[in-house]
């Protein structure tokens, strides 16, 4: 098991999240605005068989595997600087049917099943990096957040589903490129 000490996330643009964008696939997300958090995977205290693996393709290097069904869990605990309806990004790999889901769950909210395959409206599996907000079936799940702080959990759903790195944000409109 790969425990990290937990992240207390803060809004973009403060020192803890200056590395992130190491591989400048951030330039449009917003990161250093009001309104964002931005966080690594792998940054959450993550409990197996969610595993922290290296990728050099993944931002910082690293992202963390479901190693199996309906089981391990990443956990953020989050500050939140201003209350609002939240929108939840996440850079995942869903390579096809079998894994292309993962529990999302706010506080003591039902959990949300997203699918990770979902891209621009459209059912996309892929072997490579992509930007997936969270949603059920394809349609759009936002969550009213009080100031102050939460709990963020991203629980395994189905083995081989990867993910990297999240971003939280008002914006309604924002699309992470
Ligand atoms: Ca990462």
């Amino acid at each position: 098991m790969s425990v990290r000490p937990a992240l207390i996330a803060v809004c973009c643009g403060c020192s803890v999240l200056t590395n992130l964008d190491t591989l400048g696939q951030d330039a449009s997300a917003g990161c250093g605005s009001p309104g964002f958090i931005c966080l690594e995977a792998e940054g959450g205290i993550v409990v197996a068989p969610m595993a922290i693996e290296s990728d050099a393709t993944a931002s910082s290097g690293e992202d963390v595997l479901a190693g199996g069904d309906n089981s391990g869990t990443i956990t953020f605990a989050l500050d939140l600087a201003q209350s609002g309806t939240y929108f939840l990004w996440c850079r995942v790999i869903a390579p096809d049917a079998a894994s292309d889901s993962f529990f999302v769950t706010f506080d003591t909210q039902a959990a949300i099943i997203d699918d990770a395959s979902w891209r621009n409206g459209v059912n996309t599996w892929s072997p490579t990096w992509q930007w997936n907000e969270l949603n059920q079936s394809g349609a759009i799940v936002s969550v009213q957040l009080a100031a102050g702080q939460h709990a963020l959990v991203f629980g395994g759903r189905e083995a081989g589903l990867k993910i990297d790195r999240f971003i939280m944000t008002t914006n309604a409109a924002f699309v992470p490129s």
